[in-house]
């Protein structure tokens, strides 16, 4: 029989093309979608769906033994911006929803478990080109502090449990089925959809900002490709950097003005410009090419043109 899986935060960004990737590779009857409310037509219609809160123990744990799940995907998190506006609902959700997936691992009652983490780990004081995988980490947002002890969180279930945890720093991620909330970079999705509507997009990041990015493609396919690696691959139980391309508003805006000429765009810079000034321009992901084979497909120009065809 086909292993059931289960995705925690399915209706967000992330969540919704894992989910539909899921049930198009292991079919749509053992991939059991949950949030805490529902979410897009294709993703409600493609197969089960619970409504949940993964920050409620006995409700996950009641959900894994009803359609007895073998894997937990948890999406569910707030992000960068909206964490910094409430500090303290960030933390319990991002860490309880966490403990609540680790715990049912170290119970035995799931084998394997996906969490994401964030270039939000690192910090000011952290060499900010090629980032390394181990290296100084004081981030100083709210939404990276709880990814950083999550990441350690992981590693130490892993070390005293045996916890079966694998993990992605993941870049911003750019992509059109589903809109982002609450994010630092979350403004390189907003200019494709208002170049296509209005031709003009006000950034709040200033033009020079480079920060690490991914087309939600590439992502999903690591994500899928590190839950079904071999065991005895995987070297990093925090969470591995993983890279694509980096760049500025200003370099998006003018590949989006290649395609529309006549786009502009102007910059006023608010409270998200610090944030995205404490992470990295550049990640050096050499270990999960090694240990993995990590390779991304997509580079700005590539991404570029799936969001413009897609969204037009
Ligand atoms: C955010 O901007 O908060 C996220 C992230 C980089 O983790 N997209």
């Amino acid at each position: 029989m086909q292993k059931s899986v289960l995705i925690l935060g399915a209706c967000g960004q992330i969540g919704t093309e894992l989910t539909l990737s899921l049930r198009e590779r292991f079919g749509s009857e053992t991939v059991i979608a949950s949030d805490i409310r529902e979410g897009a037509e294709n993703l409600m219609s493609s197969g089960p769906f619970e409504l949940l809160d993964a920050t409620n123990y006995e409700a996950i744990e009641d959900v894994v033994m009803h359609y007895e799940i073998e894997e937990v995907y948890l999406m569910a998190a707030m992000l960068s911006a909206t964490a910094e506006k409430f500090p303290m609902r960030a933390w319990n959700l991002n860490m309880n929803s966490l403990f609540n997936v680790l715990n049912l691992a170290k119970e035995k009652q799931i084998a394997k478990v996906f969490w994401p983490s964030s270039i939000a780990v690192f910090g000011p004081n952290t060499p900010d080109e090629k980032t390394p995988q181990n290296t100084i980490m004081e981030p100083s947002t709210v939404y990276g502090i709880s990814k950083q002890a999550g990441e350690r969180w992981c590693a130490y279930y892993h070390k005293k449990y045996d916890v079966d945890v694998r993990s992605i720093r993941y870049p911003g991620l750019i992509s059109w089925k589903t809109m982002p909330g609450g994010g630092t970079t979350d403004y390189a999705i907003e200019i494709f959809h208002e170049a296509i509507a209005n031709k003009t997009y006000s950034c709040f990041l200033k033009e020079d900002t480079k920060l690490p990015m991914m087309f939600m493609d590439d992502a999903i396919r690591a994500t899928i490709n590190l839950m079904s690696s071999d065991p005895k691959n995987i070297s990093v139980r925090s969470s591995y950097n993983l890279s694509a391309m980096s760049f500025s508003p200003k370099e998006i805006a003018q590949k989006i003005k290649d395609q529309i000429p006549d786009f502009e765009i102007t910059y006023d810079p608010d409270f998200r410009q610090a944030i995205a000034d404490s992470w990295p321009k550049s990640i050096d992901d050499s270990r999960a090419r090694e240990d993995w084979g990590w390779q991304p497909d997509f580079d700005l120009e590539a991404t570029t043109r799936e969001m413009l065809n897609n969204l037009s």
